[in-house]
């Protein structure tokens, strides 16, 4: 299974306001998510997370400004060659300012008006929770479609 990072910009504490961008190229297309994407060789999970968070928005954090809060596994039995898992991170604190990039155009939203219905099907089952601070483990199966969760178990670590 490939190893992806992904990393969610907040502010405040207890998360007020979020980033997410709107992936304009290859997977995940037309969907808004966090910033991240596969591991090179030789490259650790949090080097990997603060490089993909630069080249997608823009934001220059270091590997202390991330707070690892957990990993999911994401199954595709219709087409297994894009099982992967992730590696979640918030980052509370980076410095610089959002910038659209060839692959993701960065959007503020407020807790409130996050926007589920246009962001991949599983997050609503495990961001919020996040979101309160929480860590959390989980597996992702998800439909023929490619899209929709036909199965998902989250726990709380
Ligand atoms: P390329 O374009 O090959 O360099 P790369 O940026 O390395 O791609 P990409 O964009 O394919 O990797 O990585 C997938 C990104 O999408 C990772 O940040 C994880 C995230 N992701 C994938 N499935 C997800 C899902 N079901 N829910 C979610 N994020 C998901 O919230
Ligand atoms: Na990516
Ligand atoms: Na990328």
């Amino acid at each position: 299974m490939r190893s992806t990072t992904l990393c969610l910009p907040v502010q405040g504490r207890p998360a007020e306001r979020i980033l997410l961008g709107l992936k304009k190229t290859g997977f995940g297309c037309g969907k808004y998510n966090g910033f991240g994407g596969k591991f090179e060789e030789g490259e650790t999970a949090a080097a990997a997370a603060v490089r993909e968070l630069k080249e997608e928005c823009g934001l220059a954090a270091c590997e202390a400004d991330l707070e690892y809060v957990g990993e999911l596994q994401f199954v595709f039995p219709a087409s297994p060659e894009l099982d992967h898992d992730v590696q979640l991170y918030v980052v509370p604190t980076w410095q610089g300012e959002p910038q659209e990039s060839p692959e993701m155009k960065p959007e503020w939203f407020a807790i409130a008006d996050i926007p589920y219905k246009q962001m991949w099907a599983d997050d609503i089952y495990w961001l919020p929770a996040v979101l309160k601070g929480k860590k959390i483990s989980g597996r992702v199966i998800f439909g023929e479609n490619n899209e929709d969760v036909e199965d998902i178990t989250i726990r709380s670590l």
